[in-house]
């Protein structure tokens, strides 16, 4: 069986000068370009919006206008351009799609599933919404999972949030691991 590393939402509009910019977001381009390099298969998801999407604050929504399909928010992190992409999963499409899932509505587990993966390593962003909710959901789909702690980062609305988060996510049965210890191939701690 295989192992994939599953790139969550790394978009211009979730780093610096974006429109919901998630501090240190950039930060991660290192350890994601290192690890992109120690995995024969990436899937890259994109928060991908209709420009009336339900979440944003011209809707009523909790957040501003971000991630509008086709638009150079949308658009992968510049460091992408490095990254050997094998599948882009487009999330939150629809209107009232919540989307901070990668397996919403979309062939993400099919996608693994097709190509032997049984272990998932997730990075990206935001370790409190999309992170989160995707790497319960690969658990919930019966993957191992793997969130590497050093290759997220998190919105913190509320200060706590990130540490909620990981502790949500080890309560789902998400493992916790550091690039380094991914790369040195040690196991998950
Ligand atoms: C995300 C807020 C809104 C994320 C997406 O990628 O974590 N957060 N849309
Ligand atoms: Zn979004």
């Amino acid at each position: 069986m295989a192992q994939a590393l599953l790139i969550i939402d790394f978009q211009n509009d979730f780093t610096a000068g974006g429109a919901l910019a998630v501090p240190e977001g950039d930060e991660i381009a290192g350890p994601v370009s290192r690890l992109s390099h120690h995995f024969d298969f990436i899937a890259a998801t994109r928060d991908w919006h209709p420009p009336d999407h339900a979440s944003f604050d011209t809707q009523g929504g909790p957040w501003p206008v971000h991630c509008v399909q086709g638009t150079h928010g949308a658009d992968f992190h510049p460091a992408m351009k490095d990254v050997e992409v094998d599948a882009v999963v487009d999330v939150g499409k629809g209107r009232d799609d919540e989307g901070y899932s990668g397996f919403e509505k979309s062939d993400l587990a099919q996608i693994l599933h097709d190509n032997g993966v049984d272990e998932v390593y997730v990075c990206g962003l935001a370790t409190d919404y999309c992170v989160r909710a995707s790497a319960i959901d690969a658990c919930r789909e019966g993957f191992d999972v793997i969130v590497v702690e050093d290759a997220v980062r998190a919105v913190e609305v509320t200060p706590g949030d990130s540490e909620r988060a990981f502790a949500d996510m080890r309560e789902a049965g998400v493992q916790i691991a550091t690039s380094e210890e991914v790369l040195a191939g040690a196991g998950a701690t």
